[in-house]
């Protein structure tokens, strides 16, 4: 009998069923359990288990020592406690709007959580262009609780500095800082560079010395502005949706940074869904159908998201200069300045860097993908270096349209 009480090690399948009847609370002693892996992120490892008799089932998810995407990355398991952790609080600061977490075991590294199979992970609705007219209204009520009322706006100071402690995550924000900042914007040998695209990558980015300059002066700003608790890779594949409900998972990047880099990436995972349907959809109609649908939801993300921000400001801010007029007006300004450089960035590395997203790879046609890339780049540029100029959603959207007409 295997014991899980006294070193850690990875489950295999049986292992995570013994795991589930010996260590868990969770399911009848007499249970018919059975237990598939069925992971599909970089990082960790995730067993769905079902119990065919009673028909419950739980999620455990474990974190290895290495990545899954290459074991390059060599990182502690001990991230799994930072997710359980800020499940934990997310569930508090917007109830509803993540998965329920059952138990955390600090030696195995594993967490338990609520099962969500009825959902789809958001990424592969868009692929086979589902619409989900609710998801701007949730997501903008996740981020601005999360985001907001993690802040000095709202939280007791000294409060807020326990949480910005808690919340170290300097490994995996290493990650972000190499694969997001840095490695993208040089020809370094680690990214993974689509053929068609390597000449606009070269001339548009690589030998734009302002352009580095601006993604530096990003970088240190991702480093050190430790504003609120962010989720931290908050892209489709993070998010589980149905037609009434959305759920945000793997929030593991988690750390005190800039507001805006959530909703950043929000926008540059709509853009990506975007282009894969401007180049994947056959017949006009619908096409046309689709791209509508997420130019509107890009556009009332962020325009829900200024006025449900400005809204909780009034309802929930604490700090007494916070009051003082022009202050939230100005401070959600640079949030806005720094979601248009977070998607920007998003753009850029998905498409330059070592993490790909599916909906643009899976272009086939190779001139279509490189069209899709294009844009994809041209927009990620704009939003860097136009960061300041962006106040509405309609800004947003403007980008696409001009991007598509280069
Ligand atoms: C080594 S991890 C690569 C990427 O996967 C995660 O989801 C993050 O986006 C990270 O940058
Ligand atoms: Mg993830």
């Amino acid at each position: 009998m295997t014991v899980f009480t006294s070193a850690y090690f990875t489950m295999t399948e049986q292992e995570a069923v013994e795991y589930a009847k010996t260590r868990l609370n969770f399911f009848a002693p007499d249970a018919d359990l059975e237990c598939r892996e069925i992971g599909d992120g970089n990082l960790n490892y995730v067993f769905k288990l079902t119990d065919h008799k009673y028909h419950k089932s739980l999620i455990i998810k474990q974190a290895g020592p290495v990545a899954r995407i290459s074991d390059e990355f060599k990182l502690s398991p001990d991230r799994n406690r930072i997710e359980y952790e800020i499940l934990d609080l997310q569930n508090k600061l917007a109830p509803g709007f993540v998965p329920k977490v059952f138990n955390y075991d600090p030696i195995m590294n594993c967490t338990a959580m609520e099962d969500l199979s009825d959902y789809t992970i958001m990424r592969t609705a868009l692929m086979q262009h589902k619409k989900f007219p609710l998801f701007a209204d949730h997501i903008t009520t996740f981020m601005v609780n999360t985001l907001l009322l993690t802040s000095d706006v709202v939280l007791v100071h000294k409060e807020k500095k326990e949480l910005v402690q808690k919340f170290t995550n300097p490994e995996l924000c290493g990650i972000s800082e190499d694969l997001v900042f840095t490695e993208p914007f040089y020809d370094c040998p680690r990214n993974e560079v689509f053929e068609g695209t390597r000449e606009f990558a070269k001339k548009e980015i690589w030998e734009d010395s302002k352009m580095q300059l601006e993604t530096a002066k990003l970088k240190f700003d991702f480093m050190n502005h430790a504003q609120s608790l962010l989720h931290g890779d908050l892209h489709t594949g993070s998010i589980f949706v149905k037609e009434d409900s959305t759920k945000v998972i793997d929030p593991e990047f988690a750390f005190y940074g800039p507001a805006g880099y959530d909703v950043g990436n929000v926008i540059a995972n709509l853009i990506f869904a975007y282009v894969n349907a401007k180049y994947t959809i056959s017949e006009d109609e619908s096409r046309a159908d689709q791209l509508g649908y997420l130019k509107n939801t890009m556009e009332d993300i962020i325009d829900l998201f200024k006025k449900k921000f400005l809204q909780a400001w009034d309802e929930k801010a604490t700090e007494q200069t916070a009051r003082y007029e022009g202050f939230k007006e100005y401070y959600l300004d640079t949030v806005l300045r720094d979601t248009a450089a977070a998607a920007g960035l998003e753009l850029c590395r998905r498409i330059i860097g070592l993490a790909s997203v599916k909906d643009v790879t899976s272009i086939e046609e190779y001139s279509s993908r490189a069209a899709a890339e294009k844009i994809c780049l041209s927009a990620g540029k704009m939003f860097i270096m136009d960061r300041e100029s962006f106040k509405s959603g309609a800004d947003f959207v403007r980008v696409l349209g001009d991007c598509e007409k280069r």
